[in-house]
């Protein structure tokens, strides 16, 4: 499949990866927006938060954890960060595997 991001799982691009166990993986943004700005995705291809199924329900579960855990080890926990998912044209996706922004490290701002 060519996806970028089942590539980053799989080993075949290369990833500044910061988590990562059995189900999902969280790794440096490319670009980043923030002094803090990671990638955190189901190793599983789902194209989108729109795809998730029923099935998945636990694997999201554990991705939002393991979240967690990524926002204690990047020290954003407190003051507290943001978490994005864009979804489709509107939204903005540009990687069609479900991954969720975890942003921060400064105080952001709510502007469009
Ligand atoms: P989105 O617009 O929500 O689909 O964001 C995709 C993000 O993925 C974007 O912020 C840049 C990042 N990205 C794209 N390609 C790569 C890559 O090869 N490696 C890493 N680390 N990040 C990537």
């Amino acid at each position: 499949m060519d996806c970028i991001f089942c590539k980053i799982v799989n080993g075949e691009l290369p990833s500044k990866k910061v988590y990562e166990d059995d189900h999902v993986v969280a790794f440096h943004d490319i670009n980043p927006i923030a002094p803090v700005h990671v990638l955190m995705i189901p190793k599983k291809h789902i194209q989108s938060l729109m795809a998730i199924e029923p099935e998945d329900k636990e694997l999201i579960g554990h991705l939002h954890l393991a979240l967690q855990k990524v926002a204690e080890a990047m020290e954003v926990k407190d003051p507290g960060f943001r978490v994005i998912t864009n979804i489709g044209k509107h939204g903005q996706q540009t990687v069609f595997h479900l991954h969720y922004h975890l942003i921060g490290g400064k105080q952001l701002e709510w502007t469009m």
